[in-house]
Formats: C-alpha cells, structure tokens, sequence
C-alpha cells in the first residue's frame, strides 16, 4: 500500500506523544475498571470504526454566496482520492470513499480502481446528481428529475441513475444512493401526489436495475432547493418509498436535513425497528443543511444516535450494518483536516455508545428511575474516550494526533506547488 504522508514522518510524530498517550491511557483504563470495562476491548472495537469520506468534501464547498477556493484543492477524482488517502492513513477510520456522478466519472474506471486500490481506499455508495443540469445535457431539470413532468427528463434522469450504478459496480460499490432537490417552490407549482408518483414510478425503474447484492439509498431533505414543498422531504416519506419499492431500498439519514430541534435519534430508531435504515451521511448543523464538521455543534446528539445504534446492533446482531459516511461542505478550514476531525468525533460517539451500560439502563427504565437513566448515558457521554481512539489510531498504523501529523508533514503545500488552481475544478457542493 503506497503512503501518501512518509510513514517515517508519522512515526517520529508518534514518539514525541508516546510517554504522554500511555500515561493518559493507564489512567483512563483504571477508571474504567472500576466500571468493569476493560479499555483494551474498547480499543479493539474502537479499531474496527469506519465511516466513508464524500468525495466532493476534499475541496472547498461554498454556499450560493461565494465559494473561497483553498490552497491545491484537489481537481480531479485522483487527486481527490490522494486527499482521502491521506484522511486513512493518519485516523486508519476511513477506509472507503464515496463518490458523486458525474462530478467524479471517471475515463477510464478500471484505472480508478487500481488506483484506490494502490491507495489502500475501497468504495462505499456511490451518488447520483440529477439537482443541476450538466453540460450538453438535452433535458433540464429546473423543474425536476424524476418527478419532472417532461417524460423525457424522467428517463434522461433515470439513465443517469443506472449508468451510477454500472460506475458503482464496476468500481466494487454495492450501494446507490438517490437524493433529489425535486419539490415545488409555490402552492399549486405541482401536484403533491402526482410528483410522487412520478417519483415512485422513476424509482422502480432504477430499482429494476439494481445487481442482487446493492441497495439503493434514499435520502430524504426538508427543503431547498425547494422552498415551499419537497418531494421527499421527511423519514415518513422515504420509509414509504422504501417499503413501496422492496428490500433492497432503504433510508438514509442526513443529520442536517430536519428542522431544527427534531429527535433524529428517534428516526434511527424507528428506521432500524422496521429494517430500513440503509445509512448516514453524518455532519452537523445550527440552522439548516448546514453540512458543518460532525460533531462541532451538538455532539450529544450524534452520541444519542449511536446509542440507538448501538442498542440495534444488540437485537439485530451482526446483519445490522448501515453505511456509515461523511458528508461535510468546507469553507473555512482545510478538507483533510475537517474530515479527519470529523471521522474522529463520529468515532468517538461510536465508543461512548459501547460505554453505555446497557443492563444498568434497562433496569434502571423498568424501575422508572428516571433521573438515573438520564445520568447512565451522560455518565458515558462524559468520558473522554480521547486516549482510547489515539491507541486505536497508533495500534492500527495511524497518527496519535492526525491534525498535528497532517501539518508536520507540509502535505499542502506540496500540493499547492503541483495543483494550480483550475476554474470550476472543484465539485463540492452541498448535498
Ligand atoms: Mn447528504
């Protein structure tokens, strides 16, 4: 596997945190057991974390206001996988890549694969994009994809979807994953059930199309590009979908796509009751989409989700395997460094979830002791697990201190000098 950053480089990083990490760690690892955990099978399950970075988050995003492009973004999908190398290599959390088409088509897919492979990176779902019209393109989605009241626009959007999925399976991808800005922005723009039958319609189609081992995504959004009415703006929405179109469809959660103050963990709960949870897109908000770095504004709340993940986990076993993925728009800070923050904080949650002790809780809710139901999650929300996914990361060939090995090693500016800035290079939206 060729390494992006100098292995050497990230080893002598290591050394200078060493004494510190251990001592932190031996710490940590009596306190929790005095709570009958023992901090070496947390470390090993915290080793097995993975969530997939966006392909579209390794440059600068932009709001409809202006996009400040940063230093050597990255102006291809090769290049932009050489950027989530270098995510894996320093947190060894992100293994898989997603990508988004066309933004990321490649001209010759075997060529990709064979260079994330070199790469040491896989790939999780991949993403369609029928919310902007390409170039040359012969139909206009500004009223619409697969909901669009031109039939010709619908199978224009369709064929898009399959040839996603060709991409996919030809790149070892075993998932789609369809999100739409279709919706209304005005009373009486569209019919509201019509436009989901048409949906439905234009779904069942891609579904038709799916190899037997993928899944097809939906990810509901509540508004915008659509102000007034999105098709399918809600988890009810897209569980209906999901369960209309068969078993091999499922719900994805984006955790900015809800109005503000919405229970997103009791989503995940309901989602995974009725086996249709397919996956995530993590990142964090204050208002809206906001697509800020996970865990930046309400860490408690990816906390809460992971807890129902982790209870689901319990009941499911094994079979109960929702994709994990990243999807963040940077405009302030570096990519790398956002993504690689972000896989950590979700791998935190991920942790603090395992620390819930799940026999106390359920004795303590069939007790009614409400207080200290409340004070058994908090007391896991509240333990720096910190120690622990640095040991992970060191154990498992990565950096102590991802950030600080990130900028040690100079990989911007390398990357500056040899990509200079290309107009329109960068796709990153926020999706
Ligand atoms: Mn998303």
């Amino acid at each position: 596997m060729k390494s992006v950053i100098d292995a050497g480089l990230v080893q002598d990083q290591n050394a200078k945190l060493d004494a510190n990490l251990q001592a932190d760690y031996d710490a940590l690892g009596g306190v929790l057991s005095r709570r009958g955990v023992d901090i070496d099978k947390l470390t090993a399950l915290a080793q097995t974390f993975a969530v997939a970075v966006p392909s579209w988050g390794a440059g600068t995003g932009g709001t409809r206001f202006a996009r400040f492009p940063g230093r050597g973004e990255p102006r291809n999908v090769f290049e932009k996988m050489e950027d989530c190398a270098v995510i894996n290599q320093l947190t060894r959390a992100t293994p898989a890549v997603s990508l988004h088409f066309p933004w990321d088509k490649p001209s010759d897919v075997q060529e990709l694969r064979g260079s994330a492979e070199e790469l040491g990176l896989g790939f999780d779902a991949v993403n369609s994009n029928t919310f902007q019209d390409q170039v040359g393109q012969e139909h206009t989605y500004k009223y619409g994809s697969l909901t669009s009241m031109n039939a010709a626009a619908r199978a224009q959007a369709v064929a898009h979807n399959i040839e996603c999925i060709e991409l996919g399976q030809a790149l070892g991808s075993k998932a789609l994953t369809v999100w739409v800005g279709d919706g209304a922005n005005f009373p009486g723009q569209s019919n509201l059930r019509g436009a989901l039958e048409r949906y439905l319609d234009s779904m069942r189609s891609i579904y038709a199309a799916l190899p037997d081992d993928w899944n097809i995504f939906i990810e509901h959004k509540l508004f915008e590009p659509a102000f007034y009415a999105t098709t399918i703006a809600d988890w009810g929405t897209s569980f209906a979908c999901a369960t209309t179109l068969g078993p091999k469809a499922k719900c994805l959660v984006d955790l900015g796509h809800h109005a503000p103050n919405t229970n997103i963990e009791m989503i995940v709960a309901r989602l995974a009751q009725f086996g249709k949870l397919g996956g995530f897109h993590f990142n964090d908000s204050k208002y809206g989409d906001d697509d800020l770095d996970s865990g930046s504004i309400n860490p408690f709340q990816l906390f809460l989700v992971f807890n129902e993940l982790a209870d689901a986990a319990l009941r499911e076993g094994a079979a109960f395997k929702p994709a994990y993925m990243l999807d963040q728009s940077h405009n302030v800070t570096d990519p790398i460094e956002s993504l690689m923050s972000s896989a950590v904080e979700v791998q935190r949650a991920f942790v603090q979830s395992a620390l819930v002790d799940r026999a106390e809780l359920a004795s303590l809710q069939e007790q009614n002791d409400v207080l200290q139901a409340a004070q058994c999650l908090k007391r896991a929300f509240r333990t720096d697990v910190g120690p622990i996914l640095a040991m992970a990361r060191v154990r498992s060939g990565g950096a102590a201190d991802p950030v600080a090995a990130y900028r040690a090693s100079g990989y911007r500016d390398r990357v500056a000098s040899v990509r200079p800035a290309k107009a329109g290079a960068s796709s990153s939206g926020i999706v």
